[in-house]
């Protein structure tokens, strides 16, 4: 039977030794959010880079290049992590570069090893689809802040795992899988409201941010489903 577990920070990945896991990676606030909403829009690929440097030799190269950090946009780059930057239809066909703070780093350490897809509520019924049909071990990986656990990404894992059950896809569940779960299943039908003191969730509110919040937090509206190949996500729905 397919098991599923939660990492709960990029930190801890090593400890979840298993190479043939599907691993989910998660940045609610709002990685891959973003990213789920630059496929929408048409973008080709996106590449994740974790450092800041990186980003600018990119740049140096003629790439459109997004960073953020501290949930700003870095200076010297003009997009950042806001899914509304990525509502646009000048990036049809194009290629990404993002460094995030956290949500790209999660990516990097879960692709070394593990096959990785993308998830955001905004693609929750996509990747439910997809681990269903692949019928593998999950990891589900939350990207976290700073190596902290953190609510947002939790409660996505949670969501990920009731679906999957709604599916009638019924995983080996570990503490962690059931402990999101029922998270989920308390919050759910008030993500917004459950949020209201999370650290994340204040971090963005001080910075105006409360549109992105409430836009991250709807379910199962992008019909996209970014995966990891070679060094580059793409969206494997993409007809
Ligand atoms: O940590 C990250 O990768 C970001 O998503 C953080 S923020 O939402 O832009 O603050």
């Amino acid at each position: 039977m397919a098991q599923i577990e939660v990492c709960f920070t990029p930190e801890q990945f090593s400890f979840y030794e298993n190479d043939d896991a599907v691993a989910v990676v998660i940045d609610v606030f709002r990685a891959t959010s973003a990213m789920c909403v630059a496929f929408d829009n048409g973008m080709k690929e996106i590449i994740p880079v974790e450092r800041v440097e990186e980003a600018i030799d990119y740049k140096k190269k003629g790439y459109l290049v997004a960073a953020e950090r501290k949930g700003e946009v870095v200076e010297g780059f003009n997009l950042g992590n806001s899914p509304f930057h990525y509502m646009n239809s000048d990036f049809v066909g194009q290629t990404l570069v993002i460094t995030t703070t956290n949500g790209t780093r999660a990516i990097k350490t879960a692709g070394k090893r593990n096959e990785v897809v993308i998830g955001s509520f905004l693609n929750l019924e996509a990747v439910c689809t997809y681990l269903k049909e692949q019928n593998k071990d999950v990891i589900l990986v939350c990207a976290g802040w700073k190596g902290r656990f953190n609510l947002e990404d939790s409660l996505f894992a949670g969501a990920v795992v009731s679906k999957l059950m709604g599916f009638g896809f019924f995983p080996e569940m570990s503490d962690s899988s059931i402990a999101c779960k029922h998270f989920y299943e308390m919050a759910s039908g008030d993500l917004c409201g459950f949020l209201a003191n999370s650290s994340h969730r204040r971090r963005l509110g001080t910075l105006n941010l409360d549109k992105d919040i409430e836009y991250c937090l709807q379910e199962s509206v992008l019909n996209v489903l970014p995966i990891l190949k070679n060094g580059r996500l793409v969206n494997a729905l993409k007809a």
